[in-house]
């Protein structure tokens, strides 16, 4: 094949199904123009970007509403998925939905009709940003990928007044602000306040005899909270099939105590209002840690509880009886956020619906299903006793019955040996009486699974080793995945339309066409055009760096990316001290042959993440030496980007060389940022980690940089004493890197400042980033050279792009349905 008989500009590209149609052109002016009057009450002169927005997105919502009205003519679907999260980081909605209407060409021939520019009105609509990174915005992919492939299902979670918060920094520290994305409403979503549950929390629990030997417990909360329900319309590829997303806001169920207010107790008269309100008022800011608190739980409970109320009557609507549930429902918890589930389905369907504990067991454990996301020791969730007695004391007495039947079971099964009770508990009895919702999860549900192939081994070798002894064919790998619609086709217009080019439209419907790309690769000037699209991309990132930090940074050099929440796992540090290590070198040798770099960094640290906001200050006070030193030129340059998101995402990744994915192997469970950054073409530099090794797989061990102990190693290594101690002292490069951290070169104002960073590497460093640093400088200048022969180079770049089509969320989904919920595909 040769690439030149189709050439098509990237610039003048309209995908042909989008095509505008003169009348559906005028139809969707007018629409808009009525929206704008009578929705809004603005007119074409007093109309903002944001009205305009919101104008067009009420316009577009009416036509998924169409196309969900069609669907709704038909028969209850057989089995629905109901995908249970705290978070949903679903970005901005408008050029998702006008891309799978079809509407992209015709929505911007209106908007220019009107006058507007459509680019205008898509940076106006701000990110939903209800989740803190990968694991919230999985969950978004995840609904994009259903709807597509027409699954039936509910996502379910919070609707937070207050998203992830706006980073934003002040002398090179973070600070943050509330995000207040709902500040001028949200055009997308229906309120349902006549679907509103019940939601209870403290109080005591009753007995009564049944008289034949049966006792019925009965809770009487203290406390009850309104859910309200917020539906936003999910639309699939080609606007085939739409879900719903339901988000729960809580609102108070007291009215506004009038005695109080009349006796002129002003704010008394509405307290309580505010504490249930405070449930869905913002979202916790911490990822891959377990938050303690008590509102968290609340959080937890509320939504969890909502949700299942909520399913459990449309069952019973549609089918009678809940003995069916398992045929019809499969619900799937993401991580153990919602595992309260557990006790609380046995709940439901003990109290309200009269089951045996017996059947509700059976029902519950065969409805319910697991995803882990990580194996970190600080993010596996535990509860008080204490605290869940006095929050949800009905769940505890379920919660000790469900542990004592398990645990006896076990005692039976070892047949008068003995077994590891603390092993298998769902109660810690070792750090002051704690219920384990892992392991709670994990006994309740018919299927667990992890999210990469490692993830899952290391699932069954460690945290779930004894519960996996016991039921060895609960734990299943489910390999996350991303939506090429978002991550390609509307991130990286110009890649697709290469793509297209190559391997015709249908590569939009089924990524495997990407294959087609591969003998490009070897073909000269195809890769000029995919280095061309590159450039433009890189040019728009170098732009809004210059606007965002005032730094000047040249497309032409190689662009390095690491773009993800900051966490010592991660090791931004690494990267920080190979910098550090490479701005000496320079120093050292001006004037040898050195391939110019830009460092990007971005990321938000959880708010009280100490170590984490110093990364930052790390990252700023390098930046600002490095930058300004004459001595360095163009050769490195150093980026601090504020105010990681999913749109700044969209803008970099198009534009990144090289994806940095460096966690200690065995403690990233997946990444999917890497799935991402590898689909447009950038090369990774990665230890074996998560989704790392999958990547390599696909990719080709040619087209990837890997480095680094690997999960086995780093445990055998963690061991050993003073490993730290031992690889500063082999590596004279390492020292004068820390040295310089620690004494101030980029810090002469405050020469301590990172003194405890750098402590950290050299007498703890529990994620190994003085073990792996000389293998990743290494790697890292085996990257300088390789960018000076652009001919390979850019044909690995084109092999990832072709060959990243297993990491479509789509993949993901299909196997969940399959294997998991035993789903059918519409
Ligand atoms: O989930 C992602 C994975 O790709 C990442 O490797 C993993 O780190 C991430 C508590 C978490 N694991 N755990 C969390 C988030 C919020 C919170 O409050 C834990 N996030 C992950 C998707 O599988
Ligand atoms: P990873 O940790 O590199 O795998 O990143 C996972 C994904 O989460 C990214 O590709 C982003 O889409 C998203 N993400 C990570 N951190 C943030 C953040 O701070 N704000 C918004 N999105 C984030």
């Amino acid at each position: 094949a040769s690439s030149t008989k189709t050439a098509r500009s990237a610039a003048t590209f309209v995908k042909p199904r989008q095509r505008p149609d003169g009348d559906a052109v005028a139809q969707l002016r007018e629409d808009i123009r009525t929206k704008l009057v009578y929705v809004l009450g603005k007119t074409a002169a007093t109309a903002r970007d944001r009205d305009w927005f919101a104008a067009t997105a009420l316009a577009l919502r009416d036509r998924i509403v169409d196309a969900c009205e069609q669907q709704q003519t038909g028969s209850v679907p057989d089995k629905r998925v109901y995908y249970l999260s705290l978070e949903f980081l679903i970005g901005r909605l408008l050029s998702d939905a006008m891309n799978n209407l079809g509407l992209v060409e015709t929505t911007r021939a209106a908007l220019r009709e009107l006058g507007v520019d459509l680019a205008e009105v898509e940076g106006a609509e701000p990110d939903a940003a209800l989740g803190n990174g990968g694991l919230g915005r999985l969950a978004a992919c995840f609904m994009e990928s259903m709807a597509s492939l027409s699954i039936p299902a509910v996502g379910y979670g919070i609707r937070y007044d207050h998203g992830i918060f706006r980073q934003f920094l002040e002398d090179g520290w973070q600070r943050e602000a509330p995000e207040t994305w709902l500040a001028e409403g949200n055009p997308w979503e229906f309120p349902r306040p006549e679907t509103t549950y019940k939601i209870g929390f403290g109080g005591h629990v009753t007995m009564t005899s049944q008289g034949d030997h049966q006792i019925r417990r009965h809770w009487h909360p203290a406390e009850t909270v309104n859910a309200v329900a917020y539906d936003i319309p999910v639309v699939g590829w080609r606007g085939k099939h739409v879900n719903v997303l339901r988000l729960w806001k809580a609102e108070s169920d007291a009215p506004v105590e009038l005695a109080r207010f009349n006796a002129g107790d002003h704010v008394g008269a509405v307290a309580g209002r505010a504490r249930a309100e405070a449930i869905s008022r913002v979202l916790y800011p911490s990822d891959s840690s377990a938050e303690g608190q008590e509102l968290r739980l609340r959080q937890e409970f509320f939504f969890t509880s909502a949700s299942l109320q909520d399913l459990v009557r449309r069952h019973v609507a549609e089918r009678g009886s809940l003995r069916s549930l398992p045929d019809h429902a499969a619900i799937q918890l993401n991580d153990t956020h919602p595992a309260i589930a557990v006790p609380e389905l046995m709940r439901i369907l003990m109290e309200d619906h009269e089951f045996s504990w017996e059947d509700a067991w059976q029902i519950t454990s065969n409805t319910l299903h697991y995803t882990n996301h990580t194996l970190l020791p600080e993010a596996l969730e535990t509860w008080p006793v204490e605290l869940m007695e006095r929050l949800l004391p009905r769940h505890m007495q379920i919660i000790y019955l469900i542990n004592w039947l398990h645990l006896e079971e076990q005692s039976k099964n070892t047949k008068g040996g003995t077994f590891d009770v603390s092993a298998v508990s769902l109660i810690d009895e070792a750090h002051g009486r704690r219920v384990r919702m892992g392991p709670l999860a994990f006994h309740g549900s018919r299927r667990v699974n992890g999210v990469s192939a490692l993830h899952s081994e290391l699932l069954k070798s460690t945290v779930f080793k004894d519960l996996h002894a016991i039921e060895p064919e609960k734990i299943v790998n489910k390999t996350n995945g991303i939506t090429f619609r978002r991550w390609l086709h509307n991130a990286n217009p110009e890649l697709t339309a290469l793509a297209v080019e190559v391997a015709g439209e249908g590569v939009l419907d089924d990524p495997e066409g990407l294959r087609k790309l591969e003998p490009f690769a070897d073909d000269a000037e195809f890769r000029t055009r995919y280095a061309a699209m590159r450039k433009t991309r890189k040019k728009r990132l170098a732009q809004v760096i210059a606007e965002r930090t005032g730094i000047v940074v040249d497309p032409a050099a190689l662009f390095d990316v690491q773009i993800k929440r900051i966490h010592e796992y991660k090791r931004q540090l690494l990267n920080l001290v190979e910098t550090v290590a490479l701005y000496q070198a320079i120093k050292q040798a001006p004037n040898k042959d050195w391939t110019p770099r830009v460092k990007i960094f971005a990321g938000k640290a959880a708010p009280s993440y100490v170590q984490a906001k110093l990364i930052i200050k790390l990252a700023g006070d390098i930046a600002r030496v490095v930058n300004e030193d004459p001595e360095i030129g163009g050769k490195l340059k150093v980026v601090f980007l504020p105010n990681y998101s999913v749109s700044l995402a969209e803008v970099i990744i198009p534009a990144a060389d090289l994806s940095e994915q460096i966690s200690t192997a065995g403690m990233e469970a997946s990444g999917t940022g890497n799935m991402k950054l590898a689909l447009n073409g950038a090369l990774t530099v990665g230890t074996l980690d998560g989704a790392n090794i999958e990547i390599k797989d696909h990719v080709g061990a040619d087209n990837i940089f890997i480095f680094g102990l690997d999960a086995e190693e780093v445990l055998a290594r963690s061991r050993e004493p003073d490993y730290a101690g031992k690889a500063i002292a082999a590596s004279p490069r390492l020292a004068a890197a820390l040295d310089a951290i620690g004494n101030g070169t980029f810090s002469p104002e405050e020469p301590g400042r990172f003194s405890s960073l750098v402590d950290e590497l050299r007498h703890g460093d529990r994620y190994l980033t003085t073990v792996d640093f000389d293998d990743y400088w290494r790697v890292q200048r085996e990257i300088d050279a390789a960018w000076k022969r652009p001919a390979q180079w850019w044909r690995s770049a084109i092999l990832n792009t072709a060959r990243m089509a297993w990491f479509s969320s789509d993949r993901s989904m299909r196997e969940y349905a399959e294997e998991i919920w035993r789903v059918r595909l519409g």
